[in-house]
């Protein structure tokens, strides 16, 4: 499986280290507008084809999957770049500027008949994975009540500058992936209600947002994230949950610790030999996700988080913008 990368940034270094660790795939082409970056990953990687135009790498063609590692507002271009050059295509998160183009994705890949997979990988953590499984077995017999907590102080505006500079903050970039397990956990949302604040004054929108979910199979739970909260120790980039079933209790502590009916155990996860703390949990998932789409391709199958699927996620994210600027609960159908 011959597979292209647009966008070597921040953390497109995470896609392309797990790539070169999935059994069958080769990294064959990359793309950057930055000439500089395009060259430092071309050599740490050792990927000879390398453009500054993605339509001049479609136009030389000779990969099946397109991996869009950019930010937002380049994902509609290149992911229907992509649908007319007739490959497959994963495209990082936040899917979309809006619901419109995310629709408009999905239907211009799904015209070709390839996978479109959202890059949502949080809820491929495997701490998170551990606590899925657990609930999805019947553990706790049938949950009730949630929550799914992201609190901390981590200096995120340093890796990634461009986070301290738009309207929108915490819900689209990081809040999205904390919806998105509250999904994987609960299911499907009928309404939402938000409030949103800014604590740290040298940024342009929002650093904590809680959000109260009632799902359609009944669950109520509560998302709550923050970049404000001076906690020791830190817990980046840890979601924790704590959920309540008719049949007992799972908690999600800080630290990797899993507690199942009373019984406590350890999911830390590994540090892959490329990865360093405390980003290990968010680099292991990217191998586990990408390792997924490759399965699933391979399988015939639809990848969990697709794009039809992400346009849940993402309408979540929307409700939540709208629910807090206009302080009332949003129905997931006004979406
Ligand atoms: P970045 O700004 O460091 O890197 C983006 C790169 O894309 C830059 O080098 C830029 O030159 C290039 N680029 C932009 N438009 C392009 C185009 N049209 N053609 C070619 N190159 C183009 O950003 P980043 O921090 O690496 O974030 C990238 C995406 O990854 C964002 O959407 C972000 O939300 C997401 N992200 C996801 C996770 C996760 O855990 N899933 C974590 C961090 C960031
Ligand atoms: O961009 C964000 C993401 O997707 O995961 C963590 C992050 O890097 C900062 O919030």
């Amino acid at each position: 499986m011959k597979i292209a990368l647009i966008g070597c940034g921040f953390f497109a270094r995470n896609q392309m280290h797990a790539w070169a660790q999935i059994d069958g795939v080769e990294l064959v082409a990359l793309c950057d507008m930055d000439s500089a970056r395009l060259t430092d990953a071309a050599r740490d990687f050792g990927v000879t084809r390398t453009y500054t135009d993605a339509a001049a790498m479609f136009a030389e063609g000779g990969f099946d999957v397109v991996d869009i590692a950019t930010t937002v507002h380049s994902h509609r271009p290149l992911v229907e770049m992509a649908a007319r050059a007739g490959v497959h295509v994963i495209c990082q998160k936040p899917f979309a500027l809006n619901m419109a183009d995310a629709r408009a994705m999905v239907q211009a890949v799904e015209a070709t008949g390839k996978t479109l997979m959202i890059h949502e990988n949080f809820r491929w953590q495997s701490a998170i994975r551990a606590a899925i499984d657990a609930l999805r077995s019947g553990a706790i017999g049938t949950p009730f009540f949630g929550r799914v907590s992201f609190r901390s102080g981590y200096d995120v505006f340093a890796g990634q500058p461009y986070l301290a500079e738009g309207k929108r903050f915490i819900i689209e970039d990081l809040g999205i992936h904390v919806l998105d397990i509250a999904r994987a956990l609960f299911g499907d949302v009928d309404r939402i209600t938000a409030t949103t604040r800014r604590i740290n004054p040298s940024i342009n929108g929002e650093d904590v947002a809680t959000m109260l979910l009632a799902h359609q199979g009944g669950v109520t739970s509560v998302v709550d994230c923050s970049y404000a909260t001076q906690r020791s120790p830190e817990t980046f980039p840890e979601s924790l949950l704590e959920i309540d079933g008719t049949e007992g209790t799972l908690r999600l502590d800080a630290g990797y610790r899993l507690t199942v009916n009373g019984t406590a155990r350890d999911v830390s996860p590994p540090v892959l030999d490329w990865a360093e703390r405390p980003w290990h949990n968010i680099q292991e998932s990217v191998l586990l996700i990408q390792q997924h789409f490759v399965d699933c391709l391979r399988a015939g199958r639809e990848p969990e988080t697709s794009g039809r699927d992400n346009l849940q996620t993402f309408g979540l994210v929307e409700a939540a913008y709208l629910s807090a600027t206009e302080a009332r609960t949003v129905a997931m159908a006004e979406i």
